[in-house]
């Protein structure tokens, strides 16, 4: 969705289910407007944040015109995939498949990832396509541009990048951040809650639920949550357009995956 919209819209970490709340991301052209909108995994739910996560999945399938179905090339295609494919081709769409990552692949090993691909159902276009290289996303979005119904509307004006508020973008950016600084279960646990913004200054909260994880956030010295800041803070002047004082506070609020209330006042 970055590289369709030409710039940040979603956050990116390598740990699973970085995405947790639908977002859209809107790529203009001269005589269009393509309306993006990413969503969590499927998933199994296990708990009241998971439950919502994919209740958001199940009710988005509504007023679309067409599906991107993302697979990494780099991983075997398989049970989780099929699981996918399945919910997906039900939904008599057109299905432009992405397989993504095709970065340093060799081009025998991408023909046959694009084969298997092939198998998961009956699909209108399907793309080699690297989001890190750029490779492939032109033809990828022209594909998706033709998908569009004729004399479509504007739906959000041409200067807007996504449908988040400034607040939840610089929220999300922290929580990126602190995505990358952390392994194991300790990512699922993270979320960042902004407390205020104001001219110079913006307060946000990083939630965890145990006082362990507590620690490795703030790390030695304080050294983790320094260097979230670090790495956020020009991302949040760029959103914000003007420099400002990050102020992070590491909270331990046990239990908020599980806390209806909180869920909603983390937009979740
Ligand atoms: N090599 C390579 N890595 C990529 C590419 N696109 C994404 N990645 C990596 O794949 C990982 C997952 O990326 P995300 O954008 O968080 O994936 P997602 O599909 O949105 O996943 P969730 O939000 O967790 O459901 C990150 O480590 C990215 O850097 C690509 O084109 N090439
Ligand atoms: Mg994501």
């Amino acid at each position: 969705m970055n590289a369709l919209c030409g710039g940040k819209v979603a956050i990116v970490s390598d740990k699973p289910h970085t995405t947790r709340r639908r977002i859209f991301g809107i790529a203009n052209g001269d005589d269009h407007q393509l309306v993006l909108v990413d969503l969590p995994g499927f998933q199994r739910p296990i708990d009241p944040l998971t439950q919502r996560m994919q209740r958001t999945v199940d009710s988005s399938f509504e007023d679309i015109d067409a599906v991107l179905f993302v697979l990494s090339a780099r991983d075997r295609i398989g049970a989780g995939d099929k699981f996918v494919a399945r919910r997906v081709f039900e939904l008599d769409l057109p299905v432009v498949i992405a397989l993504n990552k095709v970065d340093r692949l060799k081009a025998g090993h991408i023909a046959t990832q694009m084969q298997t691909a092939a198998r998961l159902g009956d699909f209108h276009a399907l793309h080699p396509v690297s989001a890190v290289t750029r490779d492939g996303i032109g033809a990828l979005r022209d594909e998706l541009v033709g998908l569009l119904p004729e004399g479509g509307q504007l739906y959000f004006p041409r200067d807007q990048r996504t449908d988040l508020t400034l607040s939840d973008q610089v929220a999300e950016v922290v929580r990126e951040k602190a995505l990358q600084l952390t392994k194991e279960e300790v990512p699922h646990s993270i979320s960042v809650e902004i407390d205020e913004i104001e001219a110079k200054l913006v307060r946000a909260f990083v939630l965890v639920e145990t006082e362990s994880q507590k620690q490795i956030l703030v790390g030695k010295r304080g050294a983790v949550v320094k260097q979230i800041g670090t790495r956020a803070r020009p991302e949040i002047d760029r959103i914000l357009g003007r420099r400002i004082f990050l102020d992070l506070t590491v909270k331990v609020r046990p239990r908020w995956r599980r806390d209806e209330a909180q869920l909603e006042r983390l937009g979740l």
